[in-house]
């Protein structure tokens, strides 16, 4: 019984940490450093309830929170780092840095228009989608390519989004445990950008909380085959949320 009990105990850290956290923000490959120009939590703890009201651009920010809004001129590469925990590797020869395996998903970006990227609240905004990385033909998710690239998830800035300031919003959704409704983790981080360029849209928009509902086909899912593989069950993955927008 006390064997068993230490066990327990001592699996236990291992399932409850093995999430991650949006940290670093790279234009064309060159990186702005840990924390500039994104506002990010102190806890890689995942957000399960569709309807939080931090559901925008998660809570409790590592602080000083940077104040950097970073130039992005459309058609650039804009990309988004996730690390196990804020500086990546929780330890040495971390296996869930920058994410647990396990922890299969999409990889989305939206962006709602602000005046001030550096101050904005995040609730109330009109968020449009820009990116969305979901299941492909080979049984890979977005995560897996996030993972193969060293925690950077990379987008191109539409050219027709319009000039200005925006939150950029990165999310990864893991659904390992998504057959039961509320087992969703999703993961967020906001981005402080400054986009230029000749574009006039800013898409068709969203809230949140409010995207989302928790039984939505992409968010109450069961992503295991009859093997136990975590391939979408042999079905094509909906990616929550609007669709992407268009130029
Ligand atoms: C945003 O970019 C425009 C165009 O380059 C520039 O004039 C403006 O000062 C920038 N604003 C901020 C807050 O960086
Ligand atoms: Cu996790």
């Amino acid at each position: 019984m006390k064997l068993l009990a230490a066990a327990v105990l001592s699996i236990l850290p291992v399932l409850t940490s093995a999430h991650c956290v949006a940290q670093r923000v790279r234009v064309n490959g060159q990186d702005n450093g840990q924390l500039v120009g994104i506002r990010t939590p102190n806890s890689n703890n995942p957000i399960q309830n569709v309807n939080d009201q931090n559901f925008a651009c998660n809570f409790g920010y590592r602080s000083p929170v940077s104040s950097k809004v970073i130039d992005v001129k459309a058609g650039d590469k804009v990309g988004v780092q996730w690390g196990h925990v804020i500086g990546g590797a929780q330890m040495a020869n971390d296996p869930d840095n920058p994410i647990a395996k396990s922890h299969k998903g999409p990889t989305i970006f939206y962006m709602a228009k602000v005046d001030n990227a550096a101050t904005a609240q995040p609730n109330g905004l009109k968020w449009f989608k820009v990116f969305e990385d979901g299941l492909d033909g080979s049984g890979k998710w977005g995560v897996d390519r996030m993972i193969a690239s060293g925690g950077w998830v990379d987008m191109t800035m539409p050219q027709c989004v319009a000039p200005g300031q925006y939150l950029l919003r990165a999310e990864i959704i893991a659904l390992h445990s998504a057959k039961n409704q509320g087992q969703a983790q999703f993961y967020m981080g906001c981005a402080q950008i400054n986009v230029s360029g000749s574009g006039t849209k800013t898409g068709d928009t969203v809230s949140f909380p409010g995207a989302y509902s928790a039984n939505d086909p992409g968010i109450l899912i069961n992503i295991y085959d009859t093997m136990g593989q975590p391939n979408g069950g042999g079905q094509p993955y909906k990616i929550p949320g609007p669709k992407l927008l268009t130029c």
